[in-house]
């Protein structure tokens, strides 16, 4: 066992206090270590007790721990300390001591040293396809935490919106199905505590912002996932949650200050679904506050990151989970209810920590004009430039709805690309053709398997870095509601019928599916130009499109066809394209093209041809 093991395991700090009537006690210090030579080495330790009465003092013992502040604060069961670490601090425990009156308690504070940064914190890119897990509902790999005496909700697998045991063991076990399917980052759905009566599943209202909910497993394990994916050539995405909590995390029945929320749980408003508000030249101002300011649910307190202890709370918090795991990037939820200001500042804070790292904020808002405003250095408005990099393309996620729902013209995603001038950089958009909160695409297109390809064929070669949900390999149909969409993949639960995670547990069908979307997937990889590549496209005719991705000496040409029946789509307008270019071959059948005698190819019904060059 390493020290840093050993530290932690160690865990929750070990207190002493001086006895007296109103003897102040410790109950938690947060964050609940921190490391030494970290670029943020002043932290605010927000400690947790009775009797922290004012005036408070505090001390350090250690040389290499300085206390640089102690604020008063109006509610005594709550104490914020500013510490500074030196970078040589020793790995162990370090000694603060609080004083109040006569009364005094110790801590123990735990300062671990990093490890290497080597291959942790990567960030992702066009490079990457994320795929996406609902963690309770792809594989339980532990039964024996499926009910946990502390945590209210079991499990309930007859219940859609019940908890069905998933797990982080389940997801560990099955790295190597996912590296061999071609993807290359897993964002996994929140896993942090979440003690609900019902739909704690979901995982969006912690109740503990340090801990793994104990029905997913152990912080340890999270730690053991992310080194285990990295074994694999896969990185990990956090879904992190910055704008609210859920109903019943500790703070909601004794907040420490009066402000720590945006209202209360008696009296609050609601957030309004209105985001283009903020930008709207011709809104309401409370309309516009409402954006922010209000709660996202009754169950979900909305945070007041204007309010600067939570801010540094929430910001450390997000250090510790990154420093601690060693995870590559970030999927922030419900980006434009959080305080801009706040996002901001988060963001500079990660990316001096972690110049690789990566956030991609859920914006969800189909017009790229709206969307656009979110992403850095845009040309449309400052007030929401909060340094962010990638969003999740709901404008080409609603083209795709349009062409695969209603069997729109194709030349809805052409439009919807040929915004792209509004983007500080469209290649960085999260694109997808369904998530875990909408219905999936093969429910969209009627249970249509050539269709729903090629909607992946489309997603998989066209701009952007492209997030996958867990099931789509396999054709997965729900669309319904929530529990429907997020229904167990086959074969990760115990006495399952069928195991689509093994090609003999999947039926004929299934198998030729994830043949074609595991070929589509490794094209990916082998393909830079389909990663960073540049675009060019062709407006449709007769609902034929062409596009082709340039990267260096790469070309790689996409045909794609909307109608029922084949159709000839003329090469022409590629030549300029092409020149010194012989041939195009199929990268997924046998198809050559020899480009001096065929001006035009046939590209089946409901398919598109993906075609480099020779
Ligand atoms: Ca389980
Ligand atoms: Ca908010």
């Amino acid at each position: 066992m390493t020290i840093s093991k050993a530290l932690l395991a160690a865990l929750p700090v070990l207190i002493c206090s001086a006895a007296s009537a109103q003897q102040m006690t410790i109950s938690k210090v947060e964050p609940p270590n921190w490391w030494s030579g970290m670029t943020m080495n002043q932290i605010q330790l927000m400690v947790t007790g009775e009797n922290l009465d004012p005036p408070l003092t505090a001390r350090s013992r250690s040389p290499q721990v300085r206390v640089t502040r102690v604020y008063r604060t109006p509610n005594s069961s709550y104490a914020f300390i500013d510490i500074e670490i030196a970078g040589d601090a020793f790995e162990g425990f370090h000694l603060i001591t609080l004083y109040s009156g006569k009364d005094s308690v110790a801590l123990r504070y735990p300062i671990l040293r990093r490890k290497s940064p080597s291959g942790r914190f990567q960030g992702t890119d066009a490079a990457d396809v994320i795929y996406l897990i609902t963690p309770d509902r792809f594989a339980n790999g532990d039964t024996a935490t499926d009910r946990i005496p502390e945590m209210t909700e079991g499990r309930n697998r007859s219940n859609p919106l019940g908890r069905h045991g998933g797990d982080l063991k389940g997801i560990i076990d099955h790295l190597d199905y996912l590296a061999d399917l071609g993807v290359t980052a897993l964002w996994i759905t929140p896993l942090l505590e979440n003690n609900a009566p019902t739909l704690s599943y979901h995982g969006y209202a912690a109740t503990d912002l340090y801990r793994i909910d104990p029905r997913f497993g152990t912080n340890a394990q999270y730690e053991e996932l992310v080194r285990e994916a990295h074994k694999r050539k896969l990185k990990v995405v956090m879904d992190h949650v910055s704008n609210h909590i859920g109903i019943n995390h500790p703070w909601m029945k004794d907040l420490p200050s009066a402000d720590w929320l945006n209202g209360s749980a008696a009296s609050h408003q609601h957030a309004a679904n209105a985001k283009a508000d903020l930008i709207d030249i011709h809104s309401d101002s409370a309309v516009r506050a409402a954006t922010t300011l209000g709660w996202f649910t009754d169950n979900m307190p909305d945070l007041n990151q204007r309010n600067s202890f939570v801010a540094r709370y929430l910001i450390q918090n997000t250090l510790w989970w990154i420093e601690s795991t060693g995870l590559d990037a970030i999927r922030e939820d419900t980006y434009p209810y959080a305080d801009p200001h706040y996002l901001g500042d988060w963001a500079r804070c990660i990316m001096a920590e972690y110049p690789s790292f990566s956030i991609t904020g859920e914006v969800w808002i189909g017009d790229p004009a709206v969307l656009a405003a979110y992403q850095k250095e845009n040309r449309i408005t400052d007030a929401l430039d909060t340094d962010l990099t990638s969003l999740t393309d709901y404008a080409l996620f609603d083209a795709f709805t349009q062409v695969f729902a209603n069997k729109g013209s194709i030349r809805l995603i052409h439009d919807c690309l040929a915004k792209d001038y509004l983007y500080w950089d469209p290649y960085r958009l999260m694109t997808f053709v369904d998530n875990h909160d909408v219905r999936r695409i093969m429910y969209e297109t009627g249970g249509d398997v050539h269709r729903s390809l090629l909607a992946l064929k489309i997603l998989l070669t066209t701009r952007g870095m492209p997030e996958l949900l867990y099931g789509s390999e396999i054709g997965m149909m729900g669309g319904k509601d929530h529990g429907t969409i997020r229904a167990d993949f086959p074969g990760g639960f115990p006495g399952d019928s069928t195991d689509a995670f093994t090609a003999r547990g999947r039926s004929t069908e299934q198998n030729e599916y994830f043949r074609a979307v595991r070929q589509l997937l490794h094209l990916r990889k082998e393909h830079r130009s389909l990663a960073y590549g540049k675009l060019f496209h062709f407006p449709p005719v007769n609902e034929t499109y062409t596009y082709i991705r340039i990267l260096g000496e790469e070309r790689i040409v996409v045909l794609v066809n909307n109608r029922d029946e084949a159709q000839k789509v003329s090469l022409v307008p590629l030549r300029p394209y092409l020149s010194g270019k012989k041939t195009l071959r199929s990268l997924t059948s046998s198809l050559t093209i020899d480009l001096a005698a065929a001006p035009e190819v046939e590209v089946p019904a409901n398919d598109a041809l993906i075609l480099g060059t020779h």
